[in-house]
């Protein structure tokens, strides 16, 4: 016989992010907003899911490899909004950042990545605010990624919230990427970060020819499938 498991969705809230009572002047209200940021996470997160859950049965297929999801940090908050010189205050934080909720999600292709863009882009409770194709247009020291900023709706015990989350795309090449060069990001001082970085945007155009080359690979496996 089937049965129910007891089993309790919840998100992160029991507890003020560490160091937030240094910047922020309501704590109550600042933990309330981390809350809503989690519940949007969990909205797209689910929303994802249900697309590779789909793409799986129906076509065999996993777009996805995996998803990684953070809050920033209420020291990273507070940081952007004094470098944009804005107020530092919750209100601020919800009016002027759109990346407090960040969701990662990781492709094994790059087609993937267009695919699973254009498949959030088209729900309607979803609304794109913003693109920026890194694939196309690779940052000058190799960045590539496909970033959006949508907002979608969170309904809550007492009203609706349109939350926006940053959703990153990237293939697992560039992932893998991104993680080292964030790393030296954070080791400035070191005396030979320039030849690290050159040495990086050598890898990132490698990284990109053989991604490319392996979709080319998998959609000719896919054409010799589809022809028997
Ligand atoms: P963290 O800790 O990763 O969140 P915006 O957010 O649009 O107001 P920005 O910075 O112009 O401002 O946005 P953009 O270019 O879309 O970048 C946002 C995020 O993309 C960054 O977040 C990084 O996560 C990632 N990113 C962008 N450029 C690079 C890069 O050159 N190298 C790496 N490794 N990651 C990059 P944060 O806020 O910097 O940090």
């Amino acid at each position: 016989m089937n049965s129910f498991e007891p089993k309790v969705v919840s998100v992160p809230h029991g507890l003020i992010p560490q160091g937030a009572e240094k910047y922020f002047e309501h704590l109550q209200v600042f933990q309330e907003m981390m809350m809503r940021y989690n519940c949007a996470i969990l909205e797209v997160q689910t929303k994802l899911q249900v697309l590779n859950n789909d793409m799986s049965v129906r076509y065999s297929r996993n777009p996805i490899a995996f998803i990684k999801t953070r809050i920033k940090s209420p020291q990273s908050i507070a940081e952007k909004l004094q470098r944009r010189g804005l107020e530092i205050s919750e209100h601020s934080m919800l009016e002027n950042l759109n990346d407090v909720a960040g969701v990662r999600v990781i492709c094994s292709f790059i087609d993937d990545i267009y695919e699973i863009a254009e498949m959030l882009a088209r729900q309607s409770d979803i609304k794109v605010l913003q693109i920026k194709d890194y694939i196309k247009n690779p940052k000058d020291n190799g960045y590539r990624s496909y970033h959006m900023i949508i907002e979608i709706p969170v309904f809550f015990s007492d009203k609706t919230m349109d939350m926006r989350v940053e959703i990153q795309i990237r293939t697992i090449a560039m992932d893998f990427w991104a993680s080292l060069e964030h790393e030296l990001k954070y080791k400035k001082d070191i005396d030979w970060s320039k030849e690290i970085g050159e040495e990086l945007k050598i890898c990132a155009e490698t990284i990109n020819q053989t991604d490319r080359k392996m979709m080319a690979i998998r959609n000719h496996i896919d054409e010799h499938k589809n022809e028997n």
